[in-house]
């Protein structure tokens, strides 16, 4: 659970700007905690000031060191704890700041008003000058507000299932499309057509040409790195089966090329924080390495000598996986009626039948909705998942109810998932998993003749 902590002299503002919407529950539910903390609680003048005159001269007043230290101290304890000082002067927020400070379970904004705060103090508690735009604000507290909003987002559970598992799947490099509601004509302009054909896979090419269309036009920088990765796509789609991987990260906005070299290529899979490398040659594999950000828990490489590169440094062989590529447009039939999605109370369960997921990944998993149970009367008696970087994966059965179809049916369910999302399902297979092999065969999939390793510190 990720908690924010924002020192400021308008605590009742956070409050009350944060209690509504979708934070708001999440912070009622404890998915989210809030800790406003007046900094006026920590002066020691007797009548409660905290600001002065500048040295020098000059206008206005400035928050002094004293009070805002010793809120921070009762804050951390000592500890270190990411402080963000909302600025003017600071890092532009974006969305990929946003994704970085989410990964910290606590977080302290820190909120000037005035003309500012003491330097000294800044200089001693501040990690991170951070501006939410161009512009200047009375205070502090409506920039640190929208950096919370933005952040707590991001955090698992705070985004119903729904949203967040849909967001996985679609064109995050490209603008949102337009929409419409009821009624179906409104001032004679008419909602566009192909919305009320019913036909799933004509509406998502629509969306898609007019996201395309609308960044063209509205966001020419936007614009341009997705004709890269498209260009990038394209190549790699010469040997479509090994390296669909690849391009479905890249085609479904998930992926930020780090380093290109022809047919090699390093890309880094946002959504679920893998990067995935192919190198034909050792010196491909030493460039492409070099390009990946420092802090990358999980890789999934092609080629036995990338892999030895990762384990030089100190990267774990996790399991090693057979790619299985559909290429049918058509939905899977799916004999077994009771799936359903599962949520975080199958975690336990979910790690002691299938050990290559760790806790963590797991859990990660079934907060983002991508991991699907079979029951019978009731018991739950197998699952299937989407992995973060599209894949299906995790398949089990309990011994005693195999062969009856049921892991057929969870595969399958899942292929559909992906199929309506306007993905190219592909499956990873345990490499020599001869049961998990005539599976896919048998659901008309190909083998994409690749075998994938997953690296990582810490276990998935
Ligand atoms: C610190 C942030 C805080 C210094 C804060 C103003 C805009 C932003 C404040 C100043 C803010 C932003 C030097 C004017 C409070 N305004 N763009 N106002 N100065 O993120």
């Amino acid at each position: 659970m990720t908690k924010f902590h924002v020192l400021t002299l308008f605590p009742e503002m956070i409050e009350q700007g944060l209690s509504c919407g979708v934070i708001g529950r999440a912070v009622r539910h404890h998915i989210i905690s809030l800790n406003p903390v007046n900094i006026r609680d920590y002066t020691l003048e007797k009548h409660g000031k905290v600001d002065d005159y500048p040295y020098g001269g000059g206008a206005g007043m400035l928050i002094q060191a004293q009070p805002v230290y010793d809120a921070h101290k009762a804050i951390t304890g000592g500890r270190r704890v990411r402080t963000v000082y909302v600025t003017p002067q600071g890092r532009p927020f974006d969305q990929k700041l946003a994704r970085e400070l989410a990964a910290e379970e606590e977080l302290i904004l820190l909120c000037g008003h005035y003309e500012g705060i003491d330097e000294r103090v800044l200089e001693e508690i501040v990690t991170d000058d951070v501006s939410i735009g161009d512009y200047i604000l009375t205070g502090g507290e409506l920039a640190a507000m929208v950096i919370i909003d933005a952040v707590a987002r991001l955090c698992p559970g705070v985004l119903g299932n729904d949203s967040s598992a849909s967001e996985e799947s679609f064109h995050n490099d490209l603008l949102e499309y337009p929409q419409y509601t009821r009624p179906e004509v409104w001032q004679d302009k008419s909602v566009p057509e192909v919305l009320l054909s019913g036909n799933h896979a004509e509406v998502t090419k629509w969306r898609l040409a007019q996201s395309i269309e609308r960044t063209g036009k509205r966001r020419p920088d936007l614009y341009e790195k997705y004709l890269q990765k498209q260009q990038l796509a394209e190549r790699l789609a010469g040997d479509k089966r090994n390296n669909i991987h690849l391009t479905e990260s890249l085609l479904r906005g998930r992926g930020e090329i780090m380093c290109a070299l022809g047919e090699d290529a390093a890309i880094y899979d946002r959504s679920s924080g893998v990067c995935m490398l192919r190198a034909s040659s050792p010196e491909a594999g030493a460039r492409l390495l070099e390009s990946c950000p420092e802090g990358v828990g999980r890789y999934l490489a092609e080629g036995e000598h990338v892999v030895t590169l990762l384990q030089e440094r100190g990267f774990d062989r996790i399991c090693e996986y057979s790619q299985y590529l559909y290429t049918q447009r058509e939905p899977l039939p799916v004999r077994h009626k009771e799936i359903r999605r599962l949520g975080e109370e199958s975690l336990a369960y979910i790690c002691s039948r299938y050990p290559a997921v760790s806790q963590k990944y797991g859990r990660e998993r079934l907060l983002a909705g991508a991991v699907y149970g079979a029951f019978r009367e009731r018991q739950l008696v197998g699952f299937a998942g989407i992995h973060g970087i599209g894949s299906v994966g995790m398949l089990f059965v309990e011994e005693a109810f195999r062969g009856r179809g049921i892991g057929a049916s969870l595969e399958s369910f899942c292929i559909n998932r992906l199929l309506e999302s306007g993905c190219v399902p592909f499956v990873h297979v345990p490499s020599g998993h001869k049961a998990a092999e005539h599976l896919q065969d048998k659901l008309g999939l190909y083998p994409a003749g690749n075998h994938v390793h997953w690296l990582g510190k810490e276990g998935r």
